[in-house]
């Protein structure tokens, strides 16, 4: 007879935290927001540490080195998309190990023959004022010149004529070798008045621009997840279909973490992929998942799961509960997963983190998955909200939207993810949407990171360690969750104070 839990399945709007008592030296500043990524001896730090609980999801509408290089920046990693060519996801790695903090790759290129007429289409393109004039007009021709909105006006130039006869040739140009640091380059820039500083090759090609302007910015990430050579870290989603091919391309390319990524993890085929690239790669942190209960959790993390992503059916793109009844409420999930963590600890000696994946809507959210022992968060429609990911940023009457569809929706098809049988999706498991635009990943994040850390001190805890083994929680009634939500009629229209 089939077994019946009789613990109901309980979502994250059905807790709140209680306030724990606050000592004088803990406050939002003193709040450690640093978390382990990979399996560790209990006790010892992990080789990778994460600045800030924070991983972006395994999907194509999210995760683009963009996003990975931005969220990185803020201490948190990001997990490429599999639904790709392993070549293409390589050089994705490629481009978020290969950014330099302050070193731009010209995205405002120009032959010198073209007119300016061609010139004021690229630039109002890419919204950039200075262009490169390269011999072929790509990123990374031989530099010919530099030439910047202020080099000529619509009205006074002829707009047919060539950009070279309005450009700073390079002969009057400062520029820089490969090696200069970023230091030193800014050194340049204050000291010789520069607003653009060029960085070539030893045969002239153009490698990066650094800009005055974005000086400020590059002071603006204490925080940032590199590794050893000081290159952001970013990681790469995988399946049980490829990876003997896709895992080496992956390493080459310099990525620092993999993750298993399906929607059921418990299974044998898992296991098999784990254990062939523990063997092959014990160096470097693999995931597995997902998983809901902690018998899935023992059953990988044995398997060789450096952590283990939790999570079926909750996403807010995915209708896998609907289309097949599989699944658990995300709140009871992680509940049971950690009890396993911890029991799978005092067995081994071994800490295996967990991923709370999907379903976390509102920011307090965050703090409650990690409460509930969570050691990282990861986010698919948070994240595709910003300017950063890929979805395309669209108006509509009320503002703007992002695009967000589920790696199970017919958009996506990822059917290495979804095991349906065969290479194609047999029915939709996620849906294509829209979520409304938040505009830069930084600013966003820096909130639902105040809130965390404020969160964290109500509960009297500056790391997370403490506040999972602190934290009290409480469940709400129907009626005491209404309590928690404004209960007078809103202003529509902002007071004014003169
Ligand atoms: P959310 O953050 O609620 O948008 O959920 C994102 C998570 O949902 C992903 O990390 C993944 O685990 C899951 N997902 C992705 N696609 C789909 C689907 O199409 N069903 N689900």
């Amino acid at each position: 007879m089939a077994q019946i839990i009789t613990e109901v399945s309980r979502t994250f709007n059905e807790f709140l935290l209680l306030p724990n008592r606050t000592r004088t030296d803990c406050s939002a500043a003193t709040v450690d927001l640093r978390t382990p990524l990979a399996r560790h001896i209990a006790g010892e730090e992990s080789a990778i540490e994460l600045q800030s609980p924070f991983t972006s999801a395994i999907m194509q509408a999210v995760g683009t080195p963009d996003l990975a290089i931005a969220l990185a920046r803020d201490g948190g990693l990001s997990f490429l998309h599999h639904n790709q060519p392993i070549a293409d996801q390589a050089a994705a790695v490629r481009k978020v190990k290969n950014f330099k903090a302050g070193f731009v790759t010209s995205d405002t290129n120009v032959r010198p023959d073209d007119s300016l007429s061609v010139l004021v289409d690229v630039m109002r393109h890419t919204g950039h004022s200075t262009a490169a004039v390269t011999h072929d007009g790509t990123a990374t021709g031989r530099l010919l010149g530099l030439v910047t909105s202020r080099d000529f006006h619509p009205q006074r130039h002829d707009l047919d004529g060539p950009v070279s006869g309005r450009m700073t040739a390079i002969a009057d140009l400062a520029h820089a070798g490969p090696d200069i640091t970023l230091s030193e380059a800014n050194a340049r820039l204050w000291d010789e008045r520069l607003d653009c500083l060029p960085v070539l090759d030893a045969e002239g090609h153009l490698q990066h621009l650094v800009f005055r302007s974005d000086y400020a910015d590059n002071k603006r990430f204490p925080n940032q997840l590199v590794d050893a050579a000081k290159r952001l870290r970013v990681g790469a989603g995988i399946n049980t279909h490829d990876y003997q091919e896709r895992v080496p391309a992956l390493l080459e390319a310099g990525v620092d973490a993999l993750c298993l990524d399906s929607s059921d993890g418990y299974s044998d085929w898992q296991a098999q992929a784990l254990s062939w690239v523990k063997k092959h790669y014990p160096e470097v942190p693999v995931g597995g998942g997902n998983v809901v209960d902690g018998e899935a959790f023992t059953f990988l993390a044995e398997a060789g799961a450096d952590f283990v992503k939790i999570g079926v059916g909750g996403g807010s793109i995915c209708i896998t509960r609907d289309q097949k009844g599989i699944g658990r409420g995300q709140a009871s999930a992680v509940l049971d997963v950690a009890a396993a963590r911890d029991a799978f600890r005092e067995r081994t000696g071994e800490y295996v983190p967990i991923c709370s994946d999907g379903g976390l809507v509102h920011d307090y959210h965050v703090a409650l998955a990690l409460a509930m022992g969570a050691d990282f968060v990861m986010m698919g429609r948070y994240f595709a909200r910003f300017d950063q990911a890929a979805g395309a940023k669209l108006p509509t009457r009320d503002g703007f939207v992002k695009e967000y569809w589920g790696e199970g929706s017919n958009r996506a098809r990822n059917w290495q993810r979804y095991g349906q049988g065969g290479q194609g999706l047999v029915f939709e498991e996620g849906v294509d949407g829209y979520v409304p635009y938040a505009g830069d990943l930084s600013e966003g994040l820096a909130l639902t990171v105040a809130k965390l850390r404020t969160a964290m001190v109500s509960c009297g805890s500056t790391t997370l360690a403490e506040f999972r083994s602190t934290a009290r929680l409480t469940l709400v009634s129907d009626q005491s969750f209404q309590e928690s939500h404004a209960n007078v009629t809103l202003r529509d229209t902002p007071v004014t104070v003169s």
